[in-house]
């Protein structure tokens, strides 16, 4: 909502509210005075769910969804005479019905943008007035639900009911600045051109008029800069029709040239000027003002050369928000807004996409500040169409249109956004098979909106899944070429394909569109703070269920981050997401509720080791963090050391001992093949930029001997055993294919069903995944001799005995020929061979070779013999 401004006079609606979760008959909440049962006080910003950031469900889960009430008196302020009287909502969760003493207002769907109603004429006689208000956040599935037709449909977050942004009264002249704008300030400014120091900025301001007499007057635009002085100034007459049943309308535009303008240049110079609307009476009376911030920049995006700001090249990259925090739901506080802009200056992004829906005004006024480049966007998500509907009805395209100019005239003024997003993923479901998504009329209405609303900014959206390219893939509708420019949200390496496959689709989706300027508007992977791995490669993952070890998230994100670094034609990339945000259907990782791709938890408390890749290769802080620091329990006696630094150099210790100075690239600096002690081992990490000296310190525990390892073959997983003994990841394999025992995750939604066990063991650690096919192992020992004990089960009931047989080979001799199915008596029987071996040249070297079924192996023991 517009700043409010001295003719104006704004009363916060903040505290005194009384609230009924669930819903109520009409006629009994409009009768009843506000003392009735079943309504608890509240302040506002309120939201009534609640869920997501921890391991088991919260206890103070909600979930409720329908309708629920809202009520509170005010006073009518003593000097309104001739003046009217505004309730002004900066956003209700998701459709909500508004009356004042038994009058109803207005209804406005749609939860994220801000909305206004006139309550003059319902204004009681002796002052004191009555506000209700029904909000309702049922689901779009449920027939006949008020939200069906009220985007989104649906998408990874929840959709938290409540009033939980600000409310105020709004005092302001009949003859005005527009109040009846979607939402808007009814000013709006922005930088036509900037030649030689010289900017044009055009601002039109929107005037109203309730009066039953015509008015005229003049209206008074300054520009301000940022130490008050004014810069620029002009005046426009303005005259307006008497209001005949309906308020009279009009708008006016001055153009203003602002000599020596201090641009806003992002991250490097977030100059603000504001921009002030007077509306003066024919008298010279100042009847209304209106403040709005203003930025004086141009911008344009190349599809070979990306992003240009004021003539100047600036490669963006960044992050993704969502407005969530654990405890309250979408009921932030700017202190929450502000310690979110922190984290992305932290980080040292250039640009944010504050995803999937309009945010508080806080937060964009808070990347005008910070000078990010910001990528805005309404919740069209998943689905073009209302459930239950193949295509888009009138009333759902109607929505989006509505929710689209609500966003752009909302935010318009705000330098920070630099394009409109229209859509998000809206040919997934095409792209699961379940219909068409029939999305390019309603894309094309939208992208006409853009252009209409504000021809300075490009129109894009996100494209879903997979690649483009490959778009003759039956199904996935291409939303390709619609937009002035794109982003994809691709997920190579996490929710399938390999990580490598990202580059390669990336240039051939740029040389099918060759027009279309590509971002990456979403990349990402999980990652829990409690599951860890020495290989990130040493098995599958379980994008959809557990584990998500932490250290696959780094190195996932550092493979994707520099293939997109080398493709200097990507305009913009975003990592998906920087906070862990709510979910309602997601058991992933080791939390509940909860999308864990933040690079940073959700209560803001832990940034996880991939926050550093990114701050080492963004940010210009000095900057060194060694990873894996909460991987403290270690399995393994050799383990290679990694940490993030910008300093180009960094030197190491172990236990006070140097380990030398590793060489950084793309800020990461590696110790491969570090022998730990056994017990606390302390590392220490050195580096300095630009003579600021930085350091770090891990300390790990080791809990084996040397030379000894409890190897899970097949899996990234660690797992501590029945004994307490610690299982390593597959780190030392090499071929074959990893299995899990079963699926971590039964799916999206449902907690992982039990884990059937392996029969004839005390210890299911050694038994959680297998092996198979024709593979070796290169295990770092110290040489002498060892016991081996080989861990496997059949876990193919179809396998008969004399089916599978195969033979393990040690340092080049055959140590074992192996028949599991025979030898355990029966499929899902646990068999231990044990064997011992010599080694002398530092490297136990292991050979599963196939016989006439594949090779195969569950847990690897590696003891030094006595
Ligand atoms: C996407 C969606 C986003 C999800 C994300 C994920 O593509 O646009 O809303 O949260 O994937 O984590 O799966």
């Amino acid at each position: 909502m517009s700043t409010p401004a001295t003719a104006r006079e704004s009363v916060p609606l903040t505290s005194d509210w009384l609230f009924h979760l669930g819903d109520l008959p009409e006629s009994t909440v409009l009768a009843s005075p506000a003392d009735g049962g079943g309504w608890e006080k509240v302040a506002l910003p309120h939201n009534w769910n609640r869920m997501g950031g921890t391991a088991k469900r919260r206890t103070d889960y909600q979930n409720v969804k329908g309708a629920s009430w809202y009520r509170r008196q005010f006073a009518t302020p003593a000097d309104l005479a001739d003046q009217r009287l505004w309730i002004e909502f900066d956003a209700a969760s998701v459709v909500a019905d508004v009356w004042v003493n038994g009058k109803h207002l207005g209804q406005h769907k749609g939860a994220f943008a801000g909305f206004r109603f006139d309550a003059t004429p319902a204004l009681a006689a002796d002052g004191v007035n009555e506000l209700v208000v029904k909000v309702d956040n049922s689901s779009p599935r449920e027939k006949g639900s008020p939200t069906a037709d009220v985007i989104p449909m649906n998408g990874d977050w929840p959709m938290y009911g409540g009033l939980y942004r600000p409310a105020r009264l709004v005092v302001t002249s009949p003859v005005r600045i527009a109040m009846e704008d979607f939402g808007g300030p009814g000013v709006y400014a922005s930088t036509l051109s900037v030649t030689d120091g010289t900017a044009r900025i055009r601002v039109l301001t929107r005037l109203e008029n309730d009066r039953s007499n015509a008015a005229s007057g003049t209206l008074r635009t300054r520009i301000v800069d940022a130490a008050g002085q004014t810069v620029a100034r002009a005046q426009t007459p303005f005259a307006l029709a008497a209001a005949k049943g309906a308020t009279a309308q009009a708008e006016r535009e001055a153009v203003l040239e602002l000599s020596g303008a201090h641009l806003w240049q992002g991250v490097d110079d977030p100059y603000l000027y504001t921009v002030e609307v007077d509306l003066c009476d024919a008298r010279g009376r100042v009847l209304d003002t209106v403040t709005q911030p203003l930025g004086v920049r141009t911008l344009r995006i190349d599809p070979e050369t990306g992003f240009w700001l004021n003539g100047r090249h600036v490669a963006l990259h960044g992050v993704s928000r969502h407005q969530d925090r654990p405890g309250k739901g979408w009921a932030i506080t700017p202190a929450d807004i502000a310690q979110d802009t922190a984290f992305i200056r932290e980080i040292g992004a250039n640009t944010v996409r504050l995803a999937h829906y309009q945010h508080a005004q806080e937060a964009y006024r808070e990347m005008d500040a910070a000078g990010m480049v910001v990528w805005a966007e309404i919740p069209l998500v998943d689905r073009s169409a209302p459930w239950y509907s193949d295509t888009t009805t009138e009333a759902f395209a109607a929505n989006a249109a509505q929710q689209l100019r609500e966003l752009i005239r909302q935010d318009y003024n705000h330098p920070s956004i630099a394009v409109w997003s229209i859509a998000n993923e809206v040919n997934l479901e095409a792209a699961k098979g379940r219909g068409t998504s029939n999305a390019r009329p309603l894309l094309e209405r939208l992208q006409a909106i853009v252009h209409a609303e504000d021809p300075l900014r490009p129109a894009t959206l996100a494209d879903c899944c997979g690649t483009i390219a490959e778009e003759n893939r039956p199904g996935l509708d291409s939303v390709a070429g619609i937009t002035d420019v794109i982003g994809l949200n691709r997920y190579h390496g996490w929710y399938g394909n390999s990580v490598d496959f990202l580059g390669p689709d990336l240039d051939r989706t740029h040389a099918r569109f060759p027009q279309q300027p590509i971002s990456i508007s979403e990349y990402g992977a999980g990652g829990a703070l409690s599951q860890h791995t020495d290989d990130p490669a040493g098995g599958p993952i379980a994008a959809f269920g557990r584990p998500h070890p932490e250290e696959f998230q780094s190195q996932l994100l550092e493979d994707s981050w520099k293939q997109i670094a080398a493709r200097p034609y990507i305009w913009a990339s975003w990592v998906w997401n920087l906070f862990d945000f709510s979910n309602e259907l997601r058991l992933e990782g080791d939390l509940t509720d909860t999308n864990d791709k933040g690079l940073v938890t959700f209560d803001r408390k832990t940034r996880k080791d991939a926050f550093y890749f990114f701050k080492a290769n963004w940010s210009k802080e000095a900057t060194l963090h060694l990873t894996e620091r909460r991987h403290t329990a270690r399995p393994y006696p050799v383990v290679d050391v990694k940490a993030y630094a910008n300093t180009g150099t960094v030197s190491l210790s172990l236990n006070g001992r140097a380990l030398g100075e590793a060489t950084c690239e793309t800020g990461v600096c590696r110790w491969p093949g570090v022998t730990l002690a056994p017990g606390e081992n302390r590392l220490e990490a050195r580096g300095t930029r630009a003579g600021v000296a930085v350091s770090d310190a891990v300390t790990w525990n080791f809990e084996g001997r040397a030379g000894e390892y409890h190897i899970r073959a097949g899996t990234l997983e660690e797992a501590r055993g029945a004994s307490g003994v610690l299982w390593g990841s597959d780190v030392f394999s090499k071929g074959g294919e990893g299995h899990w025992r079963d699926q971590p995750s039964k799916g999206r939604g449902a907690e992982p069903g039990p884990v059937r066990p392996v029969l004839g063991t005390d210890d299911q650690a050694a038994y959680g995944s297998w092996r198979e096919g024709d593979f070796a192992y290169a295990i770092p020992v110290p040489s002498g001799r060892y016991t081996l004990r080989l861990h496997f089960f059949e876990p193919d009931a179809a396998v008969a005995p004399g089916a599978r047989r195969f033979t393990v080979r040690s340092e080049g001799r055959e140590v074992a020929k192996v028949d599991v199915r025979r030898e355990a008596g029966a499929a899902w029987t646990a068999l231990t061979r044990t064997v011992t071996t010599r080694v002398e040249d530092g490297t136990l070297d292991l050979e599963f070779r196939s016989g006439t079924g594949k090779a195969i192996v569950s847990g690897i023991e590696v003891i030094p013999a006595p």
